[in-house]
């Protein structure tokens, strides 16, 4: 097979011009690209035209790697060499297209969640309590990483119709830019509004809480049940994760569709250039303050403050706004600084809240 050849039919596993000139830059040989397919604790399965190999890093590698960022994850294109007959080595990942990150508070450390993903498919699950600013977390998250999120309410046969039509709407007032779908596993309603989205070499991934029904809903996708699901009922016990690795899977479409293991919490999210496209109106609004570095919560000639008070922006939207910056300002000090401020940061935001309210009881 010609080299052209290799590079095209790579194209569907999601290689693409962005990866081609990173390897022509460096110069390898396109039989040492492989992408990653699957992680299970330092190591890794990764695939390429002849198939799925088990592969570790090198020890160059990991001399190398600073920080758990530096290492593989799910999606990644790397470099590899042959070690054993089935399994290979990998030497150095080429630069991310994309990524999906989260971070936690009290460690410095971030998680790379996926890399190289097109769409992130946010799930909820309609039998639960059901919080719009966790969606806003999300797709804060995928839009900081360069990936277009999409919002899918699950389970649409556990709620009224006229309650899933509200909770759609009120979801489409506060993401103007968002796509929001509904789906059922059970009566398949969505599925094929839903696989219209999945395209050939394009990579997917899906993020929400545990037991969602995401690798329900791509179990639907590939058209098996390769995926093991669970109930977490009463019997199983509560909050047990059935995935437990992240993995990708493949469509007959030609879809790359990474599943992963929900997390109770999403984590402390970037807030910067990326959740600006969100908070359109707030981000807008504030060229027009008074101040050139009006932070919003107390100064004078505020107009973000002023469009809250005449009901321009959502209240809620806003505090939530307040918080993800003030949470990633907060992650972004150093750790020195972070202890100093410590105290300081949970009545940052407590203060921001009663400001808020002084300001609008005026
Ligand atoms: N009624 C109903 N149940 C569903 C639907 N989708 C999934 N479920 C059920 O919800 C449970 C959890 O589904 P999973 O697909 O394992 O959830 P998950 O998001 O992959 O969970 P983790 O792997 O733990 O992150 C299973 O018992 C599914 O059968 C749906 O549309 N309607
Ligand atoms: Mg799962
Ligand atoms: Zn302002």
């Amino acid at each position: 097979m010609s080299e052209a050849n290799k590079v095209s039919r790579l194209g569907s596993l999601g290689y693409d011009r962005f990866f081609e000139d990173s390897r022509l830059n460096l110069d390898v040989n396109i039989d040492q690209i492989a992408r990653v397919s699957a992680e299970h604790r330092g190591a890794y399965e990764i695939i390429n035209l002849d198939g799925e190999f088990r592969a570790t890093v090198s020890g160059k590698f990991m001399l190398n790697a600073s920080r758990r960022n530096d290492y593989p994850a799910v999606g990644d294109w790397v470099i590899v060499k042959d070690s054993l007959e089935d399994a290979k080595v990998i030497e150095s990942i080429l630069p991310r297209r994309t990524f999906l990150r989260k971070k936690y508070s009290g460690k410095d450390e971030a998680q790379l969640i996926a890399s190289n993903v097109d769409v992130a498919f946010i799930v909820e699950s309609m039998n639960r309590d059901y919080n719009v600013n966790r969606f806003e977390r999300y797709i804060v998250l995928a839009l900081e990483g360069g990936v277009r999120p999409v919002v899918i309410l699950n389970k649409s046969d556990l709620i009224a119709d006229t309650e899933l039509s509200a909770r759609i709407e009120q979801l489409r007032q506060r993401f103007h830019d968002v796509d929001i779908l509904r789906t059922s596993v059970l009566t398949d309603d969505g599925l094929s509004e839903l696989s219209n989205y999945i395209k050939n070499g394009s990579t997917y991934c899906f993020l929400g809480s545990s037991g969602v029904g995401k690798s329900s809903i791509i179990n639907k996708l590939i058209n098996k049940d390769s995926i093991e699901t669970k109930e977490i009922g009463s019997k199983t016990g509560r909050g047990r994760h059935t995935t437990t690795a992240r993995e990708m899977y493949f469509t007959s479409e030609g879809g790359i569709i990474i599943d992963n293991p929900g997390s109770r919490e999403v984590g402390i999210i970037d807030f910067g250039s990326g959740s600006k496209e969100l908070f359109i109106d707030i981000e807008k609004l504030a060229g027009e303050c008074k101040f050139k570095d009006c932070r919003h919560i107390n100064e004078k000639g505020c107009a973000v403050l002023a469009a809250i008070d005449s009901g321009y922006i959502d209240a809620s939207q806003y505090e939530n706004y307040l918080k993800l910056r003030s949470e990633t300002e907060h992650y972004e000090m150093s750790s020195q600084e972070r202890r100093q401020k410590d105290k300081k940061f949970g009545k940052y935001i407590k203060t921001a809240k009663v400001d808020l309210k002084k300001y609008r009881s005026k």
